[in-house]
């Protein structure tokens, strides 16, 4: 039975989708087979959280969806990340959302979720101030700012969004996950 069940699930996960894309069939609204709340983009899904968490809480929870935090590999993405995120903030300024970027093991040594070092052709740090690991204004946070959030209301001219933060800030967050197509 233990087989049988698997050979279920399996069959269940390899069976192509049923409706073609073209066809603009009501009963197929997501062509791109992205799950349920998840934004389809260059091959990979994306999820733009309502709620806020910590960044760790953040990074354990995309990978309890099946994903884990973003890691932006191209300016398509960035540019795409941060058009996305421009429509969804609210008039707050500080609702930005956490990607899968720290500097928390040496500090200004960027390592994506995977382990990955940051690309210097590939950093979209705001203005010309970020990262600058911001302590407060009296040191009333020496731990400083190892935490990587990005956006801006109505997205950027030159997609450069990202700015560092306390950690244990809460933000609302974008995991990604390869399409299941
Ligand atoms: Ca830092
Ligand atoms: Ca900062």
């Amino acid at each position: 039975m233990v087989f049988a069940n698997k050979n279920e699930e399996l069959r269940k996960h390899t069976t192509p989708p049923s409706c073609p894309t073209n066809t603009g069939n009501k009963d197929c609204p997501k062509p791109r087979n992205c799950a349920e709340g998840w934004e389809y983009y260059g091959g990979k899904c994306y999820y733009f959280s309502p709620d806020k968490l910590t960044w760790a809480q953040s990074r354990d929870e995309c990978i309890t969806r099946g994903g884990h935090l973003v890691i932006i590999g191209s300016l398509e993405e960035q540019k795409f990340l941060d058009q996305q995120i421009g429509t969804k903030m609210s008039m707050e300024p500080e609702d930005k959302f956490w990607i899968g970027l720290t500097d928390s093991i040496n500090e200004n040594e960027w390592l994506w979720v995977d382990n990955s070092s940051l690309s210097l052709c590939l950093r979209f740090w705001l203005g010309n101030q970020e990262p600058d690991d911001w302590k407060g204004e009296y040191g009333e946070y020496p731990e400083g700012e190892d935490c990587a959030r990005m956006g801006e209301l109505g997205g950027t001219e030159d997609a450069k969004s990202w700015l560092d933060a306390n950690c244990n800030r809460t933000q609302k967050r974008i995991c990604e996950t390869k399409s299941p197509l």
